[in-house]
C-alpha cells in the first residue's frame, strides 16, 4: 500500500511536465525515508535535469544523511546512459540509495531493462511493476514513440446519444463546455493534431489551445488535391502548420509556419506519415477527425488510445461515429457528457 501512495505522488509530479519535455518522457520521483517523503522532483523541460536529479536536489541538508537509508520511487526505469544529461543509475549508485521502485520501463532502446539490471547488479533492490493495470502511464507517449518509431495516437471524436459525429456538409457541436475544456487539455499535451480535408473546410478548425493553459500543437492537414482556400485558419501563420498533399500548387512555399509535405495518398499515407511525424521528434497525435480520416486509422489499426466524448443530444441523421473496440481504461463524468477512454489491447503494448 506505501508503495503504492508514493508511486501516486510520482505520477503526479510526472504530469506536471506535460506539454514540456517531449520527446522525452514524463517521469516524476520521490525519496521516502520511514515513510515520509524527503525529496521530490519531475523532469520540467526537455534537454533538462532528470527527475531523480531534481528529487535528490531538493533534499534538505539536514536530511541528507538519510539519503542512504531511503526509497527512490521513480514513473520510469531510470536512464543508464549519458544523452542530453548524464545516466540516473550513476546518480542513484553515487549517492548509495538502497531501494528503487520503477512504475514502467523506458523502451529507449539504450535503456530497455539496462538501467534495472545496472542497479540490482550492484545490489540495488529494485520492484517494478507495482502499477500493474494502472495503463494510463505519464511514460505512454515515450514508449510508443521510442518502441515503434511513430506518435503514440489518440482518436478523439464526440458522439451524439444516436451515435452520429456530426452531420453532411455543414459543422454541428453538440458536446457541453467542460468536454471543450477537456479538449484544449489534450491540445496543451499533446504534440500535434491532426485532420481531414472535409472537416477543415466545413469546420474552418483554428485547432489551437484556447481553454487550458500552455502552448497549442503542431496542426496537421490532410489535402490530397490541394483545394483548401487560403483563407481558412490553417493558413494564418498563428502555429505550425503541415499541409499534406499529393501536389503542391505552385503557390504553395514553405515557410517557418507552414509546410507543405508531398506524399502519394495510397495505402501507406497514414504509416509513411507517422514515419515523417517521428522524425520530426513528434511523439504524440491527436486525430481529431472526420469520420473518413478517423477510420484511415481505425482500418489499419493503427491507434493507440480513443477518447469519446458521449454526449445526451440526438441527431437524428448524420455521419456515423466510429465504434473502435477496446479496453476502457478510464470514463469522466463532465456534466452532462461522458468522456470514456479505450485502449487499443491489438496494439499489444
Ligand atoms: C530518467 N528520468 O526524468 C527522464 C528520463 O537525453 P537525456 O539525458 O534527457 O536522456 C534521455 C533518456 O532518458 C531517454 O532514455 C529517456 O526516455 C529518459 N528520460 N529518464 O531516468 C527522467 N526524463
Ligand atoms: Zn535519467
Amino acid at each position: 500500500m506505501e508503495d503504492e501512495i508514493f508511486m501516486q505522488r510520482c505520477l503526479d509530479l510526472a504530469r506536471l511536465g506535460a506539454g514540456h519535455v517531449s520527446p522525452n518522457p514524463m517521469v516524476g520521483a520521490v525519496l521516502v525515508h520511514e515513510g515520509r517523503i524527503i525529496g521530490e522532483g519531475w523532469h520540467q523541460e526537455y534537454g533538462k535535469a532528470h527527475a531523480e536529479v531534481n528529487c535528490l536536489a531538493s533534499v534538505e541538508a539536514k536530511n541528507r544523511h538519510l539519503i542512504v537509508k531511503s526509497t527512490l520511487y521513480v514513473s520510469l526505469e531510470p536512464c543508464c546512459f549519458h544523452g542530453k544529461t548524464p545516466a540516473c543509475t550513476d546518480l542513484i549508485l553515487r549517492e548509495q540509495i538502497p531501494r528503487v521502485v520503477v512504475a514502467s520501463l523506458d523502451d529507449t532502446p539504450e535503456v530497455s531493462g539496462k538501467g534495472i539490471r545496472i542497479l540490482e547488479k550492484a545490489g540495488v533492490e529494485v520492484l517494478t511493476g507495482i502499477c500493474g493495470n494502472q495503463t494510463i502511464l505519464p511514460s505512454n507517449f515515450r514508449n510508443v514513440f521510442a518502441s515503434k518509431q511513430r506518435p503514440f495516437i489518440q482518436l478523439k471524436f464526440a458522439k451524439s446519444m444516436d451515435g452520429y459525429m456530426g452531420v453532411h456538409g455543414r459543422q454541428v457541436w453538440f458536446s457541453n463546455h467542460f468536454s471543450q475544456v477537456l479538449a484544449h487539455k489534450g491540445r496543451a499535451e499533446f504534440d500535434a493534431i491532426l485532420v481531414g480535408t472535409r472537416t477543415a473546410a466545413t469546420d474552418n478548425p483554428a485547432l489551437t489551445n484556447r481553454n487550458w493553459f500552455g502552448r497549442s500543437p503542431l496542426r496537421i492537414v490532410l489535402d490530397r488535391k490541394r483545394i483548401l482556400p487560403a483563407n481558412l485558419k490553417f493558413f494564418d501563420g498563428a502555429n505550425p502548420t503541415w499541409i499534406v498533399t499529393e501536389k503542391k500548387l505552385s503557390s504553395d512555399f514553405n515557410n517557418e509556419k507552414l509546410n507543405f509535405v508531398e506524399l502519394d495518398f495510397d495505402e501507406n499515407l497514414i504509416p509513411k506519415l507517422m514515419g515523417l511525424l517521428f522524425d520530426h521528434q513528434v511523439s504524440s497525435l491527436i486525430v481529431e477527425g472526420g469520420a473518413d480520416t478517423l477510420n484511415r486509422f481505425l482500418s489499419i489499426n493503427l491507434w493507440d488510445e480513443a477518447a469519446i466524448f458521449s454526449t445526451p443530444k440526438r441527431l437524428g441523421v448524420g455521419i456515423l461515429a466510429p465504434t473502435p473496440v477496446g479496453d476502457e481504461i478510464a470514463k469522466f463524468t463532465l456534466g452532462s457528457d461522458t468522456l470514456t477512454i479505450l485502449r487499443n489491447e491489438a496494439q499489444g503494448r
